[in-house]
């Protein structure tokens, strides 16, 4: 990664040259359970999927259901265990049910022998992920053209589904298999701060959808559509449509998203050629958007086929998505920066805003929500001479700190051999660094963005919570002052013994 405009820099290289043993550390978090719903805590796959059936039995478990993942935990599937419209790594949601991840994955095993999707809700089921990475879910060659292939990750047949903090990621449903991150079928989904990136199908390579969608500061990139390997009769390719979003039916709702480095392959009929629609292609239905970026994609256009529904204040690079409302901005580059996955903290992989990115307070605040994606409060002024108004797209700018601005007055640091897997399986580099502001200026909101150089994996933590930004306590006018000093505690973990250089951006608002 190239840097530029590093601000406040810590640099640090470090070599260990001990030889450890790797041992692993397991996490349970038991909550107190209310009268009105249960709660069941688990801590592997078995427990995982004997809770699911128990949130399912509505004559010993009426009503909605909780199930509390162990604090970043893997939960590899190896076998479907559910047949349901294909091939389920867990049985089928049919109730009510709420899985707080707590940062944890749920994973088809790279090591298991066939394919399945990671869940399914049917018609009469409501279920509400939190803080999950749900990854590598696979539907099943042969399962394809009918409802079994749809939905890599996770397919939603007439039932409710809601995602909040959740990273869908690296989820297939090849060969004519549609959604393959997510599937909605005739039913409701709503998600919320999340990511869905790197997943593939035939059409739809992130979402496709034929019900009710709606997506909150949500980034959506790196999906893709691939088309049927074997060409058509008389040729052209089958499909390959929609590289981020398919819609077919319904309506998909967008607001304060950024869907961005899609791409789809085909696009064409076999009746005829088409164009490739990278980021959103509206074969049917409606899809409706509010400061929102559809841009930059891979291969192929940032919408196709028929013109996007705006409500104004959004963002196309290409002018296909008929952006034509109040504050649109068409033909538009809106510089971003280079893709940010952040490992540890679900629902987090963006795109940053560059300093000048026509995105920057060009939204409307009548419609963004009161924080972005990261949860870092909006509308903040961005630019100089602006005012205080919200960006277009998932992410709020926050300006990086001028060096000159905060001295690093004290820097500590000492490792610790203690394992923390799956990402931190050689230990945790920990850095206790403290600021102060000496700008004569008032720096609003501030936060710490670590950037990962190398073999180093981010774990901050604050608080309990991992991630790979840092929010320090800057006493209660939550306002870093001019001679206000602040320390903060940064830890990395690391994959490997060996040399680990980062950076840290201080960010804040600073007019
Ligand atoms: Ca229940
Ligand atoms: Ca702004
Ligand atoms: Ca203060």
């Amino acid at each position: 990664m190239k840097v530029r405009n590093i601000k406040k820099t810590i640099w640090l290289s470090y070599l260990i040259v001990s030889v450890l043993t790797v041992s692993s550390v397991a996490f349970t978090i038991v909550v107190p359970r209310t009268a009105n719903a249960k709660e069941f805590p688990v801590s592997n796959v078995t427990e995982l999927i004997n809770a699911i059936n128990a949130v399912n039995d509505e004559t010993t478990n009426p009503g909605l259901d909780t199930i509390i993942l162990g604090a970043f935990g893997t939960y590899a599937l190896n076998v479907a265990v559910d047949l349901n419209d294909g091939h389920n790594g867990l049985p089928s949601i049919t109730s009510e049910l709420t899985i707080n991840g707590n940062g944890a994955t749920i994973n088809r095993s790279s090591s298991a022998a066939s394919s399945f999707r990671i869940f399914h809700v049917a018609s009469g089921g409501n279920l509400i992920l939190k803080d999950l990475t749900v990854r590598n879910g696979k539907t099943r060659f042969g399962d394809s053209i009918t409802l079994r292939g749809f939905g890599g990750g996770i397919l939603n047949n007439a039932g409710r589904l809601k995602l909040i903090n959740c990273t869908v990621i690296g989820n297939k449903a090849p060969t004519v298999g549609n959604g393959g991150g997510i599937s909605n079928e005739k039913g409701t989904v709503e998600l919320i701060n999340s990511t869905i990136s790197g997943n593939v199908a035939d059409w739809g390579g992130g979402v496709y959808n034929s019900g009710t969608m709606k997506l909150i500061n949500c980034t959506v990139s790196h999906n893709h559509a691939v088309g049927v390997p074997v060409p058509c009769i008389g040729g052209g390719r089958s499909a390959g449509f929609g590289g981020g979003i398919v819609a077919i039916g319904g309506s998909v709702e967008l607001t304060n998203c950024t869907i961005s480095s899609n791409k789809a392959d085909f696009g064409s009929g076999c009746s005829g050629p088409g164009n490739p629609v990278g980021g959103i292609d509206i074969r049917g239905g409606k899809v409706i958007t509010r400061n929102t970026i559809v841009a930059k994609q891979l291969k192929g256009t940032d919408c196709g086929n028929n013109f996007i529904t705006s409500k104004g204040y959004n963002l196309d690079s290409d002018g296909t998505c008929g952006f034509t409302g109040d504050g649109d901005l068409q033909n538009t580059d809106p510089q971003l920066e280079k893709f940010l996955n952040v490992v540890l903290t679900t629902g987090r992989g963006h795109f940053p805003l560059q300093k000048n990115s026509p995105a920057i307070d060009a939204g409307n605040n009548a419609f963004c929500p009161i924080n972005d994606q990261l949860h870092m409060p909006r509308p903040l002024q961005g630019k100089e001479n602006s005012t205080v108004i919200c960006d277009i797209g998932a992410i709020e700018y926050y300006p990086i700190v001028d060096k000159d601005m905060v001295d690093l007055e004290a820097l500590d640091y000492f490792f610790s051999t203690t394992p923390v897997p799956p990402y931190a399986t050689a230990g945790t580099l920990n850095i206790t660094a403290t600021f102060r502001n000496t700008s004569g200026k008032t720096i609003l909101h501030p936060f710490f963005e670590v950037i990962k150089f190398s073999h180093g994996v981010v774990l901050n933590t604050v608080g309990g919570s991992v991630g790979a930004t840092l929010t320090p306590y800057v006493g209660s006018d939550g306002e870093f002052s001019d001679n206000e000093s602040i320390t903060v505690k940064f830890i990395i973990g690391l994959e490997k013994i060996q040399f680990l250089r980062f950076f840290v951006y201080l960010r804040g608002g600073i007019y």
